[in-house]
């Protein structure tokens, strides 16, 4: 059986990513791609309800205990959801997963970027994103995007503008295997044609061969 294909959506916030992810299960269902969908922190009965608290604005977190639990989270995911559904060969899409960890509590919260990644690795037991899609989006144009559609601005949101910056940087200078960098302030369908183009680029197989 195929070892299926992980595909990770990054960036800052209202870059765009739950747009994309939307246009990005549409497609796959047109096409008979079976496709999962989850989001982080999230997704199972346990992230989710850490996601409130962690999102809970009037909750008192310091950048340890915001770590442990965000990388908590993820362990429940990659044990309940992610891995069970890549080893039936599907392609899993996540909004956020390791480098959300490394852009807000390392470069955003200033945590030692080695504490992050060692905690993010027993997490997920090493598990790394096939595909990484960061959108590159001002995050002043982020905030307005939120705020026009009318998203309270949870804790993480609360933070201050200089804090959102040292986040975009991070996103700005990600890189590796699997990372593709898109405009997001592009049409939500020019994003959407951008990603299918590196999906079929990196992943043929799975996602048909480019015309280009
Ligand atoms: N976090 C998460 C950590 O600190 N550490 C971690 O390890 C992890 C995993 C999660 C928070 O947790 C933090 C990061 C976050 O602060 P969230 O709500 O899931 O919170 O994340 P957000 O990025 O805040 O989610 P948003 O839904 O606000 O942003 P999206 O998903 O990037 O943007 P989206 O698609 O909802 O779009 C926002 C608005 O813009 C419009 C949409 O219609 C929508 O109104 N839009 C566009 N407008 C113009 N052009 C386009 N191309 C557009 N695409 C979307």
């Amino acid at each position: 059986m195929s070892s299926g294909c992980f595909v990770v959506l990054e960036g800052p916030e209202g870059a765009g990513k739950t747009t994309l992810l939307r246009g990005l299960a549409d497609r796959c269902r047109a096409l008979g791609i079976g496709a999962v969908m989850v989001r982080e922190p999230g997704g199972t009965p346990v992230a989710e309800a850490l996601r409130g608290e962690l999102l809970n604005a009037d909750r008192p977190w310091t950048p340890a205990m915001e770590l442990l639990y965000m990388t908590t989270a993820r362990a429940d995911l990659v044990t309940r959801v992610i891995r069970p559904a890549l080893a039936e060969g599907r392609a899993v899409f996540s909004d956020r997963f390791d480098l959300s960890t490394m852009a807000y509590q390392g470069a955003g919260r200033g945590l030692p970027m080695e504490h992050v990644r060692w905690v993010n690795d027993a997490a997920t037991g090493g598990l790394t994103p096939d595909v990484t899609l960061v959108l590159d989006l001002d995050p002043a144009v982020g905030r307005e995007r939120q705020h026009a559609a009318g998203k309270g601005a949870d804790r993480m949101e609360r933070e201050d503008a200089t804090f959102h910056e040292r986040v975009a940087q991070a996103y700005l200078a990600a890189s590796g295997p699997g990372v593709h960098h898109l405009q997001a302030d592009a049409s939500p369908e020019d994003v959407l044609n951008a990603a299918w183009r590196v999906l079929q680029r990196e992943r043929p197989e799975t996602f048909g061969p480019t015309s280009e």
